[in-house]
């Protein structure tokens, strides 16, 4: 991506995925900030982007010390999918329906880790895991619709 000029969003996210596996360099999203640019042009800050990434505020550290719970990780998802468009029922119906790859209604590991490749989130492995199995309501290892539905709803009613 040095001097072709036209990068395909497919190489962004192929870049965003790798760092989902990686802890990228203040060079690697500074790149990647501008790639993201030329399509978004400049209506994101980089340090939105930067902290987006990290799920967190670039502090200049590779530390875990800060390790984030589920609900924190649901939390981010959450707004993830609300910054797409996906509001209300049927927003998240659409999502959920985009993320199933193979219609079995239900998302496996496979697509849920997909899923967050594809939103960015920059989630490790091991929240990935933490996430799903917080969603996994009912630990049939598939998150069906409902229960995707009610995480990302959040505990918006308590049933007291
Ligand atoms: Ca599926
Ligand atoms: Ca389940």
């Amino acid at each position: 991506m040095n001097n072709s000029g036209a990068v395909e969003p497919d190489e962004f996210a192929k870049a965003i995925e790798k760092i989902g596996i990686m802890i990228p360099t203040k060079q690697d999203l500074e790149a990647l900030f501008n790639i993201y640019d030329i399509d978004a042009s400049g209506g994101i800050q980089y340090k939105e982007f930067a902290s987006q990434l990290y799920g967190r505020p670039m502090t200049a550290s590779s530390s875990k010390s800060a390790v984030r719970g589920p609900e924190e990780l649901a939390e981010a998802m959450r707004q993830k999918l609300v910054s797409r468009g996906a509001r209300g029922f049927i927003g998240l119906q659409r999502q959920f329906k985009i993320m199933d790859d193979n219609n079995s209604r239900s998302l496996d590991k496979f697509e849920f880790s997909k899923a967050c490749a594809d939103y960015m989130l920059g989630f490790t492995e091991g929240e990935m895991q933490k996430l799903f199995n917080y969603f996994d309501y009912d630990k049939t290892g598939l998150l069906e619709f409902d229960e995707f539905i009610r995480a990302i709803r959040g505990p918006m009613n308590p049933a007291r």
